[in-house]
């Protein structure tokens, strides 16, 4: 079969490369339907250039050398999406009631264009009626002084908001009172966070761009960079093409890590030829790859003990783990204590590919590993993450040129606003150098985290809920439940560009209040202002809007967050109208409070901006031990929690969220999905034939996934369409937020908090009122 069709849904295996022609034509369609094309080409030419502005797609770096265009299809159909002349205003509101909207999908909300003026909530009505911005942020500041607590307050970030509007956001968060930072890292990179914080002593990544140059073999684990980090796929292909091992580690062969063709190398284009992506492709279960890479280090541990016996030298780093090192005794017990059929098992790989998988690691001198969210939203997504560290540990491939750890951040600044202070389990030291350069005394008890936030807000415990972009709503897990959470609350407050379902949930009060993104020209008081961020190797750079913003009524973040700051706490403890006017004084502010910004302004005319030092990256280990810390965590005995098992139904498979080529997390560009050949619907279920068939089910067929735990809660998605795919079988996969509703408040990486949106028991049933699937097939 090469594909199928029925009239909504139509399956077609993609052949060609990624990148390439396909993308031109995509990033050509994405221009065409932004309805101003010529203005945002224009745009897209500024987009990572000196003097222009940081994409607003993923959080991948760039060399800072000029010249060369820097954006792909994806960051092309991110600044048009955000760049489009269509508008969200008082009159789309006044034709539409909320309970209206609600019946629109993700796609149709984002597509109505910019949100372009302050809107409050009027629940006589059941309609957004305008606001003005005083009277916006008198009624905040109205809610927020009359809570019992400023811990009945929850403010949320998602990882679009600058270093300006993070750092200031936190200042005021602090200063009103609370820690509750609830942001879309918990539900991200938060595993790599933890784990590297306690086995380094550092929650970032330990590569620049340059390492990826030096590196003898690039692990890829849990990816998907073809449409996620497309700019990535230049260097491994680069890698591949110098001779080193690029080995991937993805159950789905994702196109992006098979083949690319380089949209900027004109031989390529014009011949259609394309270059191999990888050197090697693993396909382990879902949740197995701690299982691939403990088995890597049980070999690489026997063949030590084999070449110590000989009197050679074997594959590990003694001299490094002997001198940075703590913890290899304990570690070498739980590697011994691991069962090679209890590896083999949970891997979902043969002891040959293990074996062959620990050859190319103990064969290169300098390694990197990647990964993303097919490690992190795991239940025992810190463990895997630590099981890498304690495996790069053992080869010495951490703090020298060509080696060292990558987790590939999302968001573009993600990274940026954990260091800005956006965490709600800070660090006493940050707090006091706050409290030093602000002279007020923050909250020093933890805040609540995403799970820990709706948690809150469902009890009551949480009666006002702000929001620095995202869309709280859908990004989260266990949706009818968080969406009960918001809509119990006093008052929800939006400050977002586009309409999406988070406005929709709304408290007794709510309002939407319009930002500017990241294209559009930021005029304040004292002219134009730039803002800035980091990337994923830790680079901080400046960011220049470029296009006129669509109203006169929308306003920078900085902005709206020092207008709710001065009407809850007056002029204290800084002078907010001044940060608001020059964002200069919030980069003084920046500089006198973090290390690594010293003389933040003036490095930021560097060329390509400057680099945060990273202590693990200089072997400098701020862990308890003073040492970098291996970790004897123990290989689950089951994947499979002990609510699902407690539910007493057995599962069909194991479904994981992903997301599609053509979607920004819960921003949906188009139904499509081309390099998995799907386009007009997103309500599908990618499962093997013969899981199909063991299930007495049809090709085309409509079900509905009920997802298993213990609670007696019916959590299912109806009328999906069984879509058979190369997909290892017993697993499944399917569009993330689609599928959010499954996924368990309480189901949650251990030490992460993070949603395990990887890992998603399911029965499947026949939906009801269902016709003969009517599919054709050739
Ligand atoms: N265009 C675009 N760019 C984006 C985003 C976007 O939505 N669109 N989102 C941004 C954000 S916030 C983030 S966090 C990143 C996300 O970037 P990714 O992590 O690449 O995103 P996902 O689509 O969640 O893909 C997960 C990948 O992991 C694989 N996988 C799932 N489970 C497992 C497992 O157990 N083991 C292994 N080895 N693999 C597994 C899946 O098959 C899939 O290829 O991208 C960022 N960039
Ligand atoms: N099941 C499942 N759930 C997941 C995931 C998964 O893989 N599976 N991934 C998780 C991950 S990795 C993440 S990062 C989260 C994402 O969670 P969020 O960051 O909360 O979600 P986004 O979809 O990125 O938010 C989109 C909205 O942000 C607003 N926005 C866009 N740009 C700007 C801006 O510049 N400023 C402001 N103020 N607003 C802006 C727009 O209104 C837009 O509608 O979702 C998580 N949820
Ligand atoms: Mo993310």
């Amino acid at each position: 079969m090469s594909w199928l069709h029925n009239s909504k849904v139509q399956f077609k295996i993609y052949k060609g490369p990624a990148a390439g022609w396909g993308a031109l034509l995509s990033v050509t369609h994405a221009w065409l339907t932004s309805e101003q094309p010529i203005k945002n080409i224009r745009a897209l030419l500024r987009t990572n250039q000196q003097g222009g502005f940081d994409c607003p797609g993923c959080a991948w770096g760039d060399s800072p050398e000029s010249g060369t265009v820097k954006f792909c299809e994806n960051g092309a159909k991110a600044v048009n999406w955000e760049a489009t002349s269509r508008k969200v205003d008082a009159a789309f509101f006044a034709r539409h009631s909320v309970a209206q909207l609600r019946e629109q999908s993700d796609y149709w909300l984002e597509y109505q264009g910019r949100l372009t003026e302050p809107m409050r909530y009027d629940a006589e009505t059941d309609r957004y009626v305008p606001i003005d911005w005083d009277a916006a942020f008198a009624l905040i500041a109205g809610h927020l002084q009359h809570l019992e607590s400023p811990d009945q307050a929850e403010f949320y970030t998602s990882g679009r908001a600058s270093n300006e509007a993070a750092f200031l956001y936190q200042l005021f968060v602090r200063a009103y009172g609370t820690n509750n930072f609830p942001d879309c890292s918990n539900m991200c990179h938060e595993a790599s966070g933890a784990a590297l914080n306690a086995s380094l002593g550092t929650g970032k990544g330990t590569v620049t761009l340059e390492d990826f140059q030096h590196a003898d073999a690039i692990f890829v684990l849990g990816q998907n960079p073809g449409t996620n980090h497309p700019r990535m796929l230049e260097p491994l292909r680069d890698a591949v093409q110098r001779g080193a091992e690029v080995v991937c580690f993805n159950p789905l062969k994702e196109r992006g890590l098979e083949r690319f063709q380089h949209p900027q190398k004109m031989s390529e284009m014009l011949t259609n030829r394309s270059k191999p992506m990888h050197t090697e492709f693993f396909r382990p279960a879902l949740g197995g790859d701690m299982a691939v890479l403990r088995g890597m280090a049980k070999h690489l541990l026997a063949w030590e003990r084999d070449a110590q016996r000989r009197g050679i030298a074997g594959g590990m780093d003694n001299e490094f783990i002997n001198t940075q090192t703590d913890g290899l005794i304990a570690y070498l017990a739980v590697l011994d204590a691991t069962p090679w059929t209890h590896i083999v098992e949970q891997s979902g790989l043969t002891y040959a590919q293990i074996e062959q998988a620990a050859r190319l690691y103990s064969g290169a001198s300098n390694v990197i590993f990647c990964w993303a969210m097919g490690i992190t939203q795991h239940h025992h997504g810190v463990a895997t993450i630590q099981e890498i560290v304690n495996l790069q540990l053992l080869g010495g491939n951490v703090g020298r040129l060509g080696a060292g750890l990558c987790p590939v951040r999302g968001h573009s600044n993600v990274q940026g606003d954990r260091t800005m202070g956006i965490n709600e389990r800070p660090t006493q030291q940050f707090l006091d150098r706050l409290a030093e350069t602000f002279a007020f005394e923050p909250p020093r008890d933890s805040g609540h985290n995403t799970v820990e936030a709706i948690g809150a807000m469902l009890t009551g415990s949480a009666r006002v809920f702000v929001a620095l972009g995202g869309n709280f709503a859908q990004a989260t897990p266990d949706s009818k439940v968080t969406h009960q959470a918001l809509s119990s609350c006093d008052l929800t407050v939006q400050i977002s560009t586009k309409l999406n379902r988070s406005h929709l949930m709304v408290g007794k009060e709510a309002l939407i209040l319009p930002c500017l993104g990241r294209t559009d020209i930021d005029l304040q008081a004292t002219g134009a202002q730039c803002v800035t961020v980091e990337d994923s190797f830790s680079m901080v750079h400046a960011s220049f809007g470029q296009l006129e913003p669509s109203s006169d009524q929308m306003r920078s973040e900085p902005w709206i967050i020092a207008g709710i700051a001065e009407a809850t706490l007056g002029k204290k403890p800084v002078d907010w109208h001044a940060m608001r006017d020059d964002y200069r004084l919030i980069r003084e502010a920046i500089s006198q409070t973090l290390p690594g910004f010293e003389s933040f302004e003036q490095r930021l005319a560097d060329r390509g901006g400057f680099h945060l030092p990273n202590s693990a990256s200089e072997r400098n280990w701020q862990t308890s031990t003073g040492k970098a810390q291996f970790s004897a965590n123990v290989l689950p005995v089951s994947l499979i929690h002990e609510k699902v098992l407690a539910s007493g139904r057995v599962h069909d498979l194991v479904v994981q969220s992903l997301r599609s080529h053509d979607q920004y997390n819960t921003t949906i560009y188009s139904l499509n999905d081309r390099y998995r050949g799907v386009s007009g619907q997103r309500e599908v279920l990618f499962v093997n034939q013969k899981d199909i068939d063991r299930l007495g089910f049809e090709a085309g067929q409509k079900v509905d996934l009920v997802s298993l735990w213990d609670d007696g809660v019916d959590r299912r998605v109806k009328r999906f369409t069984l879509l058979p795919y190369d997909i290892p079988q017993g697993q499944a996969a399917a569009y993330y937020p689609e599928i959010n509703p499954l996924v368990p408040l309480d189901s949650y990486g251990v030490g992460s908090f993070t949603p395990v949106s990887k890992f998603i028991p399911i029965r499947l049933e026949r939906s009801t009122n269902e016709q003969r699937p009517q599919w054709v097939f050739s």
